[in-house]
């Protein structure tokens, strides 16, 4: 099969490095791009090259249109991916790699635009027997409209910004007391993210999940279904939790669904992997929400139930390739789940938590696969999505995904930055996910939250105590043959505070000018012993005395060779970090 030679990857992190590893493994070289902020990241190190291409900001480098297809051009690349985000789902840059002569590896420019716009989706929908959650296919622009649908198709209804897409701009209407507020907050929110004010109305589902399918389709008619992933567990419509199959879809709606995605795809001349997006509700109904034209964060679960590999299914669809497998060839096995880990802080409002990851340890063995932006000593940017690495687990039946998922969560280590890794794991046991219901208004409870921070400080390697004075550190210590894992609580940082200490003593100049003479506690504690006395002779390294801190020993030590003088702790008294134990004086020569 000819494809390609060279392809551009014009994204960033986790995705980045997903793509290069499937065009490595096609015999195609990879081209990637980078801003300023992102010059050690590992997707750089993932490619053959790699060209920079701006600042951090991602509007003045990963959405660069004209940036990209110059890098593109110097590179000698044949295609662009985009991966998920940033220019992904934009029509125009689509039609540029086109008109650059460049393959563009997605759907046709034309399917983006109709999908980017709700109304007309929604009107497209319709027109192909997809069935729309029922409301409006036009935008509606006043609130008396507003009144009228709601008491025609009946109370609560929501409200969409026709731009949006993935809940931007959601506003679910009680009654008509509410419709004017939430009317004008819709168009606000819609202005304020699209430069569009327009909104559309949907009748309110009560508790739905949120069930897509996931679809392929060639560039000769051919267009298939990789069944469903069930996305529910969400939080401020970010998605966190995905998986495969749906606890709510069997085998005949399955099929029914499955069909309707293909009917989807096929009404707007899809081709490329695409996902329809649709609501269950309680009795079974699904309606049409959206399509997302692109790969999508989540494709893994699938690509784990079906031995696809979904960003080469796109590239060979972008060369021009007829699918290699039709409906029936397509088997579901076991059950699939993803975690995906982004860089926030659960017990804070889920806010961004960037920084350096100190240390890192990936789970792996049985059926666990990490797809992941990040390694040991990787700056977490606040610049971009936080989402790090992805988590995804492979069982023969959902208990046995949701607990292999615990155990390579419980492996996981990052330390350095706080991510859901804790979250996970205190959502994965609580009894809304092991029943699989909706789990809404779980994931915002504090009640997790809290249950997260416990898990999360039980398992962090390096971390920084509240008062953040103490790092803990997880050691090993043998103790007659057995081993026994012990977590060591170390002053943090000891010797910051001890330099510190001393700075002020010799800028204040009220202590003795043998400032740097002094042995000082390097953590707060109680003398047990003292193995010197004054005017002895002690070697560096020599034991002078020994403080129990956290019922840990801790010996303190001469740093150099001299004669003890200032002798000034006894056993059974308390000392604070820093303070001063003796002096080892220098001999006069
Ligand atoms: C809805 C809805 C109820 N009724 N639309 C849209 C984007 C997606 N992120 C969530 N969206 C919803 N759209 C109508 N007409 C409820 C949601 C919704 C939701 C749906 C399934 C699973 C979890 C959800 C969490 C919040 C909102």
């Amino acid at each position: 099969m000819a494809t390609f030679s060279k392809i551009l990857v014009a994204n960033r992190g986790e995705i980045a490095v997903r793509v290069c590893r499937t065009l490595r493994e096609l015999g195609i070289a990879t081209v990637a791009v980078y801003s300023e902020a992102d010059r050690g990241s590992l997707h750089v190190a993932a490619a053959d090259e790699a060209y920079l291409i701006g600042p951090g900001p991602a509007a003045e480098s990963y959405l660069d249109q004209q940036r990209l297809l110059e890098t593109a051009a110097r590179a000698g690349a044949e295609a662009v991916h985009p991966g998920y985000g940033f220019l992904a789902e934009n029509p125009r840059f689509a039609r540029a790699c086109g008109a650059a002569g460049l393959v563009w590896i997605g759907p046709p420019a034309e399917a983006i635009e109709v999908m980017g716009s709700k109304t007309a989706a929604r009107e497209a929908m319709k027109a192909a027997g997809v069935p729309i959650v029922p409301g409006t296919t036009a935008a509606v622009d006043s609130v008396e409209d507003v009144l009228r649908l709601g008491a025609e198709i009946g109370w609560p209804i929501a409200i969409k910004a026709a731009a949006g897409g993935g809940g931007k701009g959601l506003r679910v209407v009680a009654g008509p007391d509410e419709a004017e507020r939430a009317f004008e907050s819709a168009r606000r929110e819609g202005e304020a993210y699209f430069s569009d004010p327009a909104v559309y109305i949907e009748r309110y589902l009560e508790d739905p999940r949120h069930v897509e399918v996931q679809i392929l389709a060639d560039a000769h008619g051919n267009v298939i279904h990789l069944g469903e992933r069930d996305c529910t567990i969400q939080r401020r419509h970010q998605k966190l939790v995905e998986e495969t199959p749906s606890p709510a879809v069997d085998a005949e709606l399955r099929e029914r669904i499955g069909r309707l995605g293909v009917d989807a795809a096929t009404a707007v001349g899809y081709r490329s992997a695409g996902t329809i997006e649709g609501l269950l509700d309680r009795d079974g109904n699904y309606f049409f929400l959206e399509m997302n034209t692109r790969i999508q964060v989540e494709h893994t679960v699938t690509e784990l139930v079906t031995g696809l590999d979904l960003v080469r299914e796109q590239v060979l669809i972008a060369a021009g390739e007829p699918l290699s497998l039709r409906q029936d060839d397509i088997r579901l096995t076991g059950h699939a789940i993803e975690c995906r880990i982004n860089a926030e802080d659960p017990s804070n409002g889920f806010l961004p938590s960037p920084g350096r990851i100190a240390s890192y340890r990936e789970p792996a063995g049985p059926g666990v696969r990490v797809d992941s932006g990040v390694t040991a000593g990787s700056e977490v940017v606040g610049l971009y999505d936080p989402l790090i690495a992805k988590v995804v687990v492979h069982g023969v039946d959902r208990e046995h995904a949701r607990r292999r998922m615990l155990r390579a969560l419980g492996e996981y280590q990052i330390g350095g930055v706080t991510t859901l890794l804790g979250f996970h794991q205190a959502l994965l046991e609580h009894a809304c996910f092991v029943e699989a219901k909706t789990c809404h208004g779980v994931v915002e409870s504090k009640e997790l939250a809290e249950r997260a921070e416990q898990l999360s400080h039980s398992q962090t390697t390096v971390a920084a105590s509240p008062d953040g004075k103490l790092r803990e550190r997880v050691a090993r210590v043998e103790l007659d043959g057995r081993l026994f894992e012990v977590t060591a609580l170390i002053p943090e940082p000891p010797f910051a505070e001890l330099a510190r200490r001393r700075r002020e003593r010799i800028a204040g100049g009220a202590h003795h000018g043998a400032a740097k003479d002094a042995v000082v506690t390097p953590m707060q504690g109680t003398v047990l012993a003292v193995e010197v006395a004054e005017g002895d002779e002690v070697r560096a390294g020599q034991v002078i005395c020994v403080v129990e801190a956290m019922k840990m020993e801790n010996e303190i030590a001469a740093h150099r060779d001299g004669v003890i003088t200032d002798l000034s702790v006894a056993p059974g008294q308390a000392v604070t970090t820093g303070q001063v134990v003796c002096v080892v004086a220098q001999r006069e020569t």
